[in-house]
């Protein structure tokens, strides 16, 4: 497996491939072993490019023959590809070669999931097809004749001839080889139409194994959704006849925008009731957006280059943000991602697997379809749309559309369109692509006679290769708020372009209090002396929604700290003005529900580590139940008052008002369950009909030690279903003492449902053992011990997903001494196999420093 010298590949080394292609024709005889793919390529000499070397990317290929026009030809086969002497002047490369789907484990190129014939192409999985240059530079139409007999047999574009045992497709987009897709097997489908802006009849077809057809209802609706707020947003219209969605149990990540046939993991499209939680209908719709969106954010412009994953990446996630900002409530989704964003991205900013938002180097691009690339991505385009406004933005947009549609584009490109619509000067904000790392924004203010002043200074630390930076162009948006709460200064965006940095307000009658980095206007670290007392005036009347679930989240952090240094009990500061927001029945529940949310357990060993402490995750976990405890109690009455005003009582609905409504009553069942010993959570667990209710019951069953009955009978119940079983197995886990946590896991693997050859199911044992932190960093070394041993036995099988459950590593040195000791022993245990994959070799390389 391993390949013979893993080679970095860096940006500033880019060149044009020496050919262009002018069309693709592929025939596939399907074999579960024995699969024959015919390539028919017609290649032209690329004019803009300096080198003609034909050199075709192929791995795990059997070749049988291979000819240009017409005549045999015999390439030399090298590491990764074939070589081959071509005429200068176009000509027809044609090429047999045999593949096994049924051996390929590690779900990239044609692999089978379920008896199925389905493929991952992104990034580099088309060379496992066949012989091709696999570059997102080289586009074509593609034209695919698939021959089997399976009922079922797609492909990308519109459909053309199908008959006995064979079906025809034309793609006439022309595409990069990463979005090639199949599918082929016994499928039912989910059928519906759309209409498009210009009067078009677009055939939408959602494609199940059969039994999952009434699981596919929602994805249809938030498919029509997005493709109706694509064209009334940003103006973009369907492109093909049909659309095809298909769900499959093995895959790697969470779904996939292959054009007109997009492929998804079961988990990120079906959903229904009885088995899905809120939250999964949610994902469904924002990931079914995702995908859609990608039609023109990264198919009709697509990257010159993996190092310009960011181009599509960034700007899809920020347009699947604004979507589900439109479609559900706006501050909830700024706010949640803003918690996944300090969980994951920061974390990643801050540790040994910092990169840029646009990476300058790598050795396996699958290792960077990360956080940064994606999640920091999009905020950067949501601070530029910040400093040009909504109209710039809009203006820019449709330039971009319009001037490289059909382009394989760069960040380069990208920010052009802006400097040609705005006139403004980029080359500051590019910084942010460049440079690694967090920045940290220190904030004093001073205050004389009627005159505010705030005092900025901007730093960003070293991170891994690059040790000095420069200082960014940081949208700040800032309101000022009276004593009497009333706000003087509304909304407005400094804009931050140097290291330190004073801005002024004046003719105040008394100092104000300031609500700075409104809705999360930069992914900063904000660091700013204030007390509990404006923490608390703050979260009471702050009018930007962000900023006050800030407030309280900064409350909640700083008593648990206390806790952790000193031994402090919980703090009545924090608990009294928690109580009065989730009180105030005029504030959506939505936001309650997250305004009693406390840091997570990674949340405050990062603050502890950043502050020069070692974080001890036991001590951490104390602390967290301890403050729970104390607020269960505290609040037992309105706990008792909240869950009975917010039991939903029409019929279940996956929509914003009804899941924001069981967020707020789920909160309080938690409370509620701390202090009654689970009595209200068995009879909410008894009498559930949807998941989000169950789900909720049996994890405060399960915190309250009274879960085992309740988890016997959820498997009973559910054991014919894979996704409500994965839930089965995370729980357990995740609601694990930390204690007991690696020892819970373990006793699942042996369990019969458990496989690795299912990512899903791989990801909600193990994975689910990382998310229970102090679990994980357990003093005994138990919890790194059994994550590495099942990462040792997944690479062969799976490279990708082994490498990326690595990065539960990434936080290792922030620990004690003992705890790193054993980290790194479990890294290189890792890296002493002899075989290990490419994919992992780097991931672990890098987190060990
Ligand atoms: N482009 C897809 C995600 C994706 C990325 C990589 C994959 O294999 C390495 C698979 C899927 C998206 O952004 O949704
Ligand atoms: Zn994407």
């Amino acid at each position: 497996m391993k390949d013979a010298a893993p080679q970095t590949i860096y940006l500033k080394d880019y060149q044009p491939f020496g050919f262009e292609i002018d069309k693709v024709h592929l025939t596939f005889r399907l074999n579960p072993e024995k699969t024959r793919v015919i390539s028919r390529i017609v290649f032209r000499p690329n004019p803009e490019a300096e080198e003609r070397d034909f050199f075709l990317h192929g791995e795990e290929l059997d070749l049988i023959w291979a000819k240009i026009d017409g005549a045999e030809v015999t390439p030399i086969l090298e590491d990764g590809g074939l070589r081959c002497a071509v005429p200068e002047r176009a000509f027809t490369w044609e090429a047999e070669v045999e593949i096994n789907p049924e051996a390929n484990t590690a779900l990239e190129g044609l692999y089978m999931s379920n008896g199925m014939y389905c493929t991952q192409c992104e990034a580099e999985g088309f060379r496992k097809i066949t012989y091709y240059p696999d570059r997102p530079d080289v586009m074509a139409p593609f034209e695919v004749r698939i021959e089997g007999d399976e009922k079922v047999k797609l492909s990308n574009g519109n459909p053309g001839a199908s008959g006995d045992g064979f079906a025809e497709w034309h793609d006439p987009w022309p595409k990069p080889a990463y979005l090639f897709a199949l599918v082929a097997g016994d499928l039912v489908n989910h059928p519906d139409r759309f209409e498009t802006m210009s009067g078009r009849d677009v055939e939408l077809n959602i494609w199940v194994r059969p039994g999952d057809e009434g699981k596919c209802a929602f994805g249809m609706e938030a498919l029509k959704a997005s493709m109706r707020w694509d064209e009334d947003v940003y103006g973009r219209e369907y492109d093909l006849d049909i659309f095809n969605i298909v769900a499959v149990d093995d895959f790697n990540m969470g779904a996939m925008e292959n054009k007109g046939l997009n492929i998804f993991n079961s988990s990120c499209v079906l959903a229904s009731p009885e088995t899905s939680t809120d939250g999964n209908f949610e994902r469904v719709e924002a990931i079914i957006a995702h995908e859609y969106f990608h039609n023109w954010t990264g198919n009709r412009i697509t990257c010159r280059d993996w190092f310009q994953l960011c181009l599509k990446e960034g700007l899809t996630v920020f347009r699947d943000a604004q979507f589900t900002s439109d479609m559900r409530s706006e501050p909830v989704k700024r706010i949640s991602d803003v918690i996944a964003l300090r969980a994951r991205q920061f974390c990643e900013d801050n540790g040994p697997l910092a990169h840029p938002v646009r990476p300058e180097s790598f050795v396996e691009i699958n290792n960077f379809y990360t956080a940064t690339v994606y999640e920091k991505g999009a905020e950067v385009i949501g601070m530029l749309k910040t400093l040009v406004g909504d109209e710039a933005y809009a203006k820019a947009l449709d330039l971009y559309f319009e001037r490289h549609d059909g382009d394989a584009a760069t960040i380069e490109d990208w920010l052009r369109v802006f400097e040609d619509t705005t006139g403004r000067d980029l080359s500051q904000f590019k910084r942010w692509y460049e440079q690694a790392g967090t920045p940290r924004v220190k904030v004093r203010d001073t205050y004389k006679d009627g005159t505010f002043t705030l005092h900025l200074e901007q730093s960003t630390p070293p991170t891994p290769g690059q040790d000095v930076k420069d200082a960014r162009v940081i949208p700040i948006a800032i309101g000022l708020l009276a004593p009497n709460g009333n706000e003087v200064v509304p909304t407005q965006v400094l804009e931050m372009t140097q290291a330190n940095q004073s801005f002024v307000f004046e003719g105040l009658a008394s100092r104000p209090v300031p609500s700075i980095l409104r809705g999360f206007s930069a992914p900063v670290i904000l660091e700013r002396e204030s007390d509990n007392a404006e923490r608390a005036f703050l979260l009471a009347h702050d009018t930007d929604p962000f900023n006050k679930w800030e407030a309280g989240r900064a409350l909640a952090r700083d008593g648990l700290l206390a806790m952790i240094r000193n031994g402090a009990g919980p703090d009545d500061a924090y608990l009294d003005a928690i109580e009065a927001v989730a009180r105030d029945d005029n504030l959506d529940p939505a936001f309650r529900a997250l305004a009693l949310g406390l840091p997570s357990q990674e949340d405050l060993a990062q603050s502890l580590y950043e502050a020069g402490d070692t974080p001890d995750p036991q001590a951490i976990w104390d602390a967290l139940e301890t403050l729970k405890q104390a607020q269960a109690q505290k609040m037992q009455d309105l706990a008792t008052r909240l869950y009975a005003q917010y039991q939903v009582d029409e019929p279940y609905a996956p929509n914003a008002e009804q899941s924001g409504a069981r967020a707020l009553a789920n909160a309080a069942l938690g409370m509620i369950s701390r202090v009654d010993g689970g009595a209200l959570a068995q009879k909410q667990y008894d009498n559930a009909d949807n998941m989000t209710q169950q789900l909720a019951a049996l994890s405060c069953l399960l915190k309250a030690g009274k879960g085992a009955a309740a988890v016997t009978a959820f498997y009973d119940q559910w054991k014919h279903d894979r996704l409500v079983i994965d839930k089965w197995f995370s729980l357990q886990i995740l609601q694990a003492d930390p204690d007991d946590a690696a020892e819970v896991t373990q006793i699942l693997t042996n369990h019969p449902d458990f496989t690795m050859k299912n990512p899903n199911r791989f990801r909600a044992t193990l994975g689910a053992l990382t998310m229970n932190t102090a679990g994980f960093h357990h003093v005994s070394g138990v919890g790194y011990g059994v994550l590495a041993d099942w990462l040792i036995k997944l690479d062969p099988i799976n490279p990708q997903t082994t490498a990326r459950m690595c990065t539960a590593f990434e936080t290792w040195k922030r620990y004690d001494e003992t705890r790193q000791e054993m980290a790194a022993r479990a890294l290189d245990r890792i890296l002493a196999q002899p075989e290990l994959s490419r994919d992992t070799t780097e991931m672990v390389t890098r987190i060990r420093g």
